[in-house]
């Protein structure tokens, strides 16, 4: 098969698009698409300092890379989860990201929880009952809380994240599974600023996960390809799973149901947007962070606890 837009044969057969490209006009594509994204969704400007949560893996560099390529001033952010397996996965994809980020000169701050929080993830969760089965909770509420630390800290704008369009969809379908109206509402392309919380933008928000995958291949970017460990058997990949079934039935399923949902969510939603954030917003007093509450947030009471 041979590239749309020149004679040369493709590298990806989009069939979602019905689109097949050479690498050079592939990885030029990706760069326009996430520009349109990022114009689309109003997410941000080449003003603004960007602050992209790096993980070592494919979606995350790629989105760094793209964003670098196109002009945007970046920098990235590694949290050391304390998280070994077999493979050293923390310590594995920190070098990976440190590697991507003197290559190209750009800063990275690094977090290592047990260093700075006195526990790894793993250790956190076995003395909390938010992880009794799979740290991924308290993994998520560290992530949270520093991402948006650093972020106040160091004056950052906005943060990225590399969620793809197959992490999106899995999440949709989890939320409409449970009918979770709270999560539905909230999940967009572009969280704007809320009571001391740093925006946060999708910009691969509709690229497929072997888009992101095949860019990062083609673009010769070294990621940790091994997936955490504790991603094993979640829903997510039970979700992905199911999903890929259906659009390998028919192809741009994903796209139409996520692309779908941000359009019914105007009407869904339009009046009552924010209203979550209407209620009444604490200070933490010991880190300074919003809180639903009065008295200490989540994190801190289990930083101080354990
Ligand atoms: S890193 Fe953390 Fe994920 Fe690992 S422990 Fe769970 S949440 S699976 S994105
Ligand atoms: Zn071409
Ligand atoms: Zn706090």
């Amino acid at each position: 098969m041979k590239c749309r837009k020149c004679d040369l044969k493709a590298a990806i057969n989009m069939r979602q698009h019905k689109l097949a490209l050479c690498k050079t006009h592939f990885l030029e594509w990706v760069c326009l698409q996430t520009e349109r994204n990022i114009l689309k969704y109003k997410m941000f400007s080449k003003e603004d300092n960007i602050l992209v949560a790096v993980s070592g893996g494919k979606d995350s560099l790629a989105l760094w890379d793209v964003l670098h390529k196109l002009g945007y001033k970046t920098a990235g952010v590694y949290i050391h989860l304390g998280i070994h397996g077999e493979d050293q996965y923390s310590t594995k994809s920190q070098i990976l990201a440190e590697n991507f980020a003197s290559e190209h000169h750009l800063v990275l701050h690094i977090v290592n929880a047990k260093q700075e929080l006195g526990k790894t993830i793993p250790e956190f969760s076995e003395s909390n009952k938010r992880g009794k089965s799979k740290p991924c909770s308290v993994c998520g509420l560290v992530k949270r809380h520093t991402m948006n630390e650093i972020a106040s800290k160091y004056n950052y704008d906005v943060l990225v994240t590399g969620h793809n369009l197959d992490d999106e969809v899995s999440v949709l379908f989890n939320n409409v599974l449970g009918w979770q109206i709270d999560f539905l509402r909230r999940q967009a392309p572009f969280i704007p600023a809320k009571a001391g919380l740093i925006p946060k933008a999708k910009p691969f928000c509709r690229f497929y996960e072997r888009e992101t995958a095949a860019y990062a291949i083609l673009s010769n970017i070294e990621y940790i390809e091994e997936e955490c460990p504790f991603s094993e058997g979640s829903t997510t990949i039970q979700n992905k799973e199911l999903l890929n079934q259906l659009e390998h039935q028919r192809a741009g399923t994903k796209l139409a149901f996520y692309l779908k949902f941000l359009k019914a969510k105007k009407e869904l939603f339009s009046s009552q947007e924010g209203d979550h954030f209407t209620d009444e917003i604490f200070s933490c007093p010991i880190c300074g962070q919003p809180t639903p509450n009065p008295g200490n947030c989540t994190f801190c009471r289990m930083v101080t606890r354990y």
